[in-house]
């Protein structure tokens, strides 16, 4: 069990980086295991004075809170605080009493799609009921002899922008083979900065391996599977990237991004296939803020979306992110398709503005 001098440390680190409500939390906990064991403190003057520090430390790093809310407001990249202020008079204002406003469909700013992130990975839903009472769950072969007997369990997450789930598209041993392959490449992730060039970052705290398909039967067992689930031309260099397989530990996540490049059409990303190698047992969801939803990872299954539509427009929609892992660890593998990869094998046709390449069908 932590003791008291335990959670004051946690409080006070927490609020050294600015995680001011966490710190808020761990330093008033310090003071209640404190006063727990106030029976077996002997000297009660010395205990009354370290008690009397922490409960000033408490007050102080209170009224700084509220003094970055009132200033930057709850949340930004380097700070985050409770919605409301600590103090009551302050708790008054308008602005905290104001209902938070949801915006779907659309690519809002990064301060509203950062809240929607916060909300879709404590779990909640943002959709209205007659987004969510369209949607469905099918079994599909897409027209594949593989599927035939065993057709894949489909259940579309959203229909506009087109985001499905399908069920056990790779087994568990085949799951574990992946973790067991590639933990010895894992290195720490990086993201692509404007200037084409990557970097680490806070935003994405995890390690990355990347998989040739020739690296093992399965990888390039699983290529031949999401083109024939998604209808797609997945070969490496061509038709697709080489897989990445991305590990998170606790704390663990990325924040919000789109998957499509600035790097021209041709190697642009129009479509992601994401397979869960593990269960998370808390947190780790993949979310779509402008979607209003997001995806609980379950081992085996996959998440497919279009980042671009067939005419190469990318889809600011899609934006996504991985929730921080709360408990356990997180695997997943990324297939990114390419655009130009699909050129030979589409069909050109009337196509309407938010058209996405192919979907799986029954
Ligand atoms: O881990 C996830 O759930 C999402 C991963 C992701 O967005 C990425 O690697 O680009």
């Amino acid at each position: 069990m932590l003791t008291a001098l335990d959670l004051h440390r946690i409080g006070s680190e927490a609020v050294s980086h600015n995680v001011l409500n966490s710190g808020v939390d761990f330093l008033r906990a310090a003071l209640d295991r404190w006063d727990g064991n106030a029976s077996f403190v002997k000297s009660s003057d010395t205990f009354d004075r370290h008690r009397n520090l922490r409960q000033t430390d408490l007050r102080k790093v209170e009224k700084f809170h509220d003094q970055i809310l009132e200033r930057k407001g709850p949340r930004s990249t380097f700070h985050s605080t409770y919605e409301r202020p600590f103090n009551k008079t302050l708790a008054r204002k308008k602005k905290y009493h104001k209902k938070d406003e949801v915006v779907l469909g659309e690519l809002g700013n990064s301060i509203q799609g950062q809240k929607q992130y916060y909300r879709l990975c404590r779990g909640e839903d943002l959709r209205v009921i007659d987004v969510t009472s369209r949607l469905y769950c099918r079994y599909v072969t897409n027209g594949s002899p593989l599927y035939k007997i065993g057709p894949l369990r489909m259940e579309v997450q959203s229909l506009d922008p087109y985001v499905v789930t399908l069920e056990e598209v790779v087994t568990p041993s085949e799951a574990a083979d992946l973790v067991d392959a590639s933990a010895r490449y894992l290195m720490r992730s990086s993201t692509i900065r404007a200037n084409g060039g990557s970097a680490e970052s806070f935003m994405r705290t995890s390690s990355t391996a990347w998989m040739l398909d020739s690296d093992l039967p399965v990888l390039s067992e699983l290529t031949h599977r999401i083109e024939q689930i998604a209808g797609v031309n997945a070969q490496q260099n061509r038709g697709a990237e080489m897989y990445q397989v991305v590990n998170y530990g606790v704390g663990g996540h990325y924040t919000v991004h789109h998957d499509y490049i600035d790097k021209g059409l041709i190697n642009n990303r129009i479509a992601t296939f994401l397979v869960y190698l593990k269960d998370v047992p808390q947190g780790g969801r993949t979310v779509f803020p402008w979607v209003g939803t997001g995806v609980r990872p379950k081992r085996g299954s996959a998440l497919l979306w279009y980042n671009m539509n067939r005419v190469g427009m990318p889809d600011s929609r899609l934006q996504h992110g991985a929730c921080p892992v709360l408990l356990g660890d997180k695997w997943v593998i990324n297939k990114w398709i390419f655009y130009g990869g699909q050129l030979h094998t589409l069909p050109c046709g009337p196509e309407k503005k938010g058209d996405t390449i192919r979907q799986p069908q029954a």
